[in-house]
């Protein structure tokens, strides 16, 4: 039974199944395909780097989708548990979709960027709010770079394989969980656990000696890892286990 005392550190990971009752495709539930390539292969410095218009056109269409897209009540239910716990709640979310912030989480680390958010792949200007949804035969170019004379791709802001997480994103983590201890309890939301180091933040748990909780419509690689597993999807179960 969910049941809080006045000592416990709630760590909230979410993935792309919190999103999916707003109406946001997850990754792999599909076949993890986008118009026939490996949604991996466009997600990579390497898939950048062999096609940036393919890569920018997937991530385009996921900025024109976003559009007219709301939180759901699972997001909502951490916002009302956040305002129950303050600085005893973090909310760690693999999520680009900028959907935790619009329903009024504050305690957010976004550790893999954000899908509205663009930067220079080579000066070092800060990365900057882009919504724009670019045309299919257009790479956007910087403009800073431009103005001196060079030509470098703009890139969305967002964390793919093989890549650094933004700066401070994962110590961020590690500080609140290593000073909740054995009070911490870790609760992952709609994700598959197969991509890193999201995925090891259950075992870390464990090793802290704190609490799991996994919120999930379908069992996932490592459902065995948690100390109590909730099946079922997260705009229900979420304020149904808080209540
Ligand atoms: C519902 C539902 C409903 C549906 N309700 N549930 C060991 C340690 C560390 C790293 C590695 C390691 N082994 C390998 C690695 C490397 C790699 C990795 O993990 N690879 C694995 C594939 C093996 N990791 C990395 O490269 C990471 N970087 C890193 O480790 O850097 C080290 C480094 C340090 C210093 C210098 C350099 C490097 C970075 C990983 C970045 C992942 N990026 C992506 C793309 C982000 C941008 C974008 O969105 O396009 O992140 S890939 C993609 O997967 C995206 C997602 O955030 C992520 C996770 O997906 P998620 O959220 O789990 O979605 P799904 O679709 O897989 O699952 C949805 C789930 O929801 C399902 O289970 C459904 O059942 C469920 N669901 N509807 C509840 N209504």
């Amino acid at each position: 039974m969910w049941n809080l005392t006045a000592q416990s550190h709630v760590l909230v990971l979410t993935g792309a199944g919190i999103s999916a009752e707003s109406g946001v495709p997850t990754f792999r539930d599909a076949g993890g395909l986008w118009e026939g390539h490996d949604v991996t292969d466009v997600a990579s410095p390497e898939g950048f780097a062999a096609d940036p218009l393919l890569v920018w056109s997937f991530y385009s269409e996921r900025r024109a989708a976003l559009a007219g897209i709301a939180p759901n009540a699972g997001h909502f239910a951490l916002v009302e548990l956040e305002k129950q716990l303050g600085d005893r709640f973090l909310l760690a979310t693999q999520n680009i979709d900028g959907l935790h912030l619009a329903a009024g989480s504050q305690r957010v680390v976004e550790m893999h960027g954000a899908l509205m958010r663009s930067r220079c792949t080579r000066c070092d200007r800060a990365p900057f709010e882009d919504t724009t949804a670019y045309r299919k035969n257009v790479a956007p170019l910087c403009g800073k770079c431009r103005a001196a004379g060079k030509d470098a791709l703009l890139r969305p802001d967002v964390t793919w394989f093989g890549e650094a997480l933004p700066p401070g994103a994962l110590d961020r983590i590690e500080a609140f969980a290593t000073n909740a201890g054995e009070h911490l309890v870790f609760l992952a939301v709609g994700t598959s656990g197969m991509v890193n180091p999201a995925a090891g933040l259950v075992d870390a748990t464990k090793r802290l000696g704190g609490t799991s909780w996994l919120v999930n419509l379908e069992a996932p690689v490592n459902a065995s890892h948690f100390d109590h597993v909730v099946l079922g999807p997260s705009a229900r179960e979420l304020p149904a286990l808080f209540a």
